[in-house]
């Protein structure tokens, strides 16, 4: 059995809409339109997005904002304020990164959040989700909705269903009957003609989809067809994906053949974890969070993370936890790469134990002093004992 993930997706609702009412107390409860001047009906521009008590009369993002001064003419119309909302938009990523630092910025007002890893300091992964929508409307005096599932797209949906200031959770068992009823442009990247290409031949729910014969959707769609049955059927590896910008430190390998031998996988994570180490020590970093990555033959990507109580830029800690993200994996098909990735760094001068640190520094020096035999005479100078010598083609990020 693979560990369960749990991606939380968070947005906010009506956001730049929300942020004017919030700062101008007299707005709230009352149609309020962002966007281009209406100038009396005759304006050019559009519409940026509207109060949910705007929605009522029809308006909409990207609606020409003539045609929302005709749903409503009686709506307030303010002009966009990008810095105010982008203030807002660090403030909550602020947020989402004191619960994981696995995050994929969507846009301004909207992430995905992988709190497989971290939830357990908060509790479960539901009462993780409202203490981040908490935090968030303590912090903003904002509303936010938030789908919990184990897939990113599950989650997106599921925050979508109860807006404003939702918050959905899709249990892994649930998974398929929550697909089931939804019309088939609820999957991502299935646009309006697919949709339309499905409904001639009688196809409108996910579920009806989901019972088609594979072949059939390639032929229609080719290579999307395999990948809608797959997102239809509630299969969606997709890992949330980190900002380049996130500092961490990884390395990963490519096997020359795809492998299920566990002690060469071992080896490689170990190596791999004393790249890492002998990375952090040199930029004098600790990580907090450690993330194993996994591709399988197919290309299926597993990421699995965890987040240690104390920062680390020892080997045996970063191992000792790949190890049990790997053993709970479990995986039943051939490993074509692994990777090992260390985030939520600190400057290494920073000690968060102080009754560690004498023992701490002592084995800080002994890795200094490994480090240094390494540069001089080369990676393979010193091994752990068990360390495998074979070679693989590498590729470090
Ligand atoms: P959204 O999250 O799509 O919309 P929203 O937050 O206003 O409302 P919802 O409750 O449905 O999530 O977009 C976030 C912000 O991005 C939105 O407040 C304004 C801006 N935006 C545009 O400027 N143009 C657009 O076409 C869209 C969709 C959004
Ligand atoms: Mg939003």
């Amino acid at each position: 059995m693979i560990q369960e993930r749990y991606i939380a997706h968070v947005d906010m609702d009506a956001f730049f809409a929300s942020i004017e009412q919030r700062d101008n107390p007299s707005l709230k409860n009352k149609p309020v339109v962002i966007g281009a001047d209406p100038e009396g009906g005759k304006g050019r521009g559009v519409v940026s997005t509207c109060s949910y008590e705007a929605r009522k009369y029809g308006i909409h993002s990207a609606m020409p904002i003539s045609q929302a001064y005709r749903c409503c003419p009686n709506a307030i119309f303010l002009p966009v304020n990008m810095e105010k909302y982008s203030n807002v938009s660090e403030q909550l990523y602020e947020i989402f990164y004191s619960f994981t630092p696995d995050i994929e910025s969507i846009s301004i007002d909207e992430a995905f959040l992988d709190i497989s890893g971290s939830y357990h300091l908060f509790g479960t992964p539901l009462e993780t989700c409202k203490l981040i929508k908490e935090k968030i409307k303590v912090q903003t005096q904002l509303t936010a909705s938030v789908g919990l599932a184990p897939t990113k797209m599950v989650a997106k949906i599921a925050s979508d269903l109860k807006k404003p200031d939702g918050l959905v959770e899709v249990k892994k068992e649930n998974l398929l009957s929550f697909l089931q009823p939804l019309e088939v442009d609820k999957i991502c990247g299935l646009g309006k003609k697919t949709k339309s290409v499905l409904e001639k031949i009688g196809i409108k729910t996910i579920g009806e989809l989901a019972v088609m014969q594979k072949i059939d959707l390639v032929n229609l769609f080719g290579k999307n067809g395999l990948y809608f049955w797959e997102l239809a059927n509630g299969i969606d590896e997709r890992a949330v994906e980190s900002e380049g910008d996130v500092k961490s430190i990884s390395n990963e390998t490519t096997f020359r053949k795809d492998t299920s031998n566990d002690r060469e996988i071992e080896s490689e994570l170990l190596r791999l974890c004393e790249k890492v180490s002998m990375r952090l020590r040199a930029d004098n970093f600790k990580g907090r969070t450690i993330t194993l990555k996994i591709r399988t033959e197919g290309f299926h990507t597993y990421t699995r993370a965890t987040s240690l109580k104390q920062t680390t830029n020892f080997a045996d800690v970063i191992y000792d936890e790949i190890q049990k993200l790997y053993k709970n994996c479990a995986i039943n098909k051939k490993i074509r790469l692994v990777g090992v990735k260390i985030s939520n760094l600190v400057s290494g001068d920073f000690k968060d134990n102080l009754f560690e640190e004498q023992n701490e520094e002592k084995m800080e020096s002994l890795h200094v002093a490994v480090d240094k035999i390494r540069d001089k005479f080369g990676d393979n100078a010193i091994h752990r004992a068990g360390t495998n010598q074979e070679k693989y083609q590498e590729r470090n990020k």
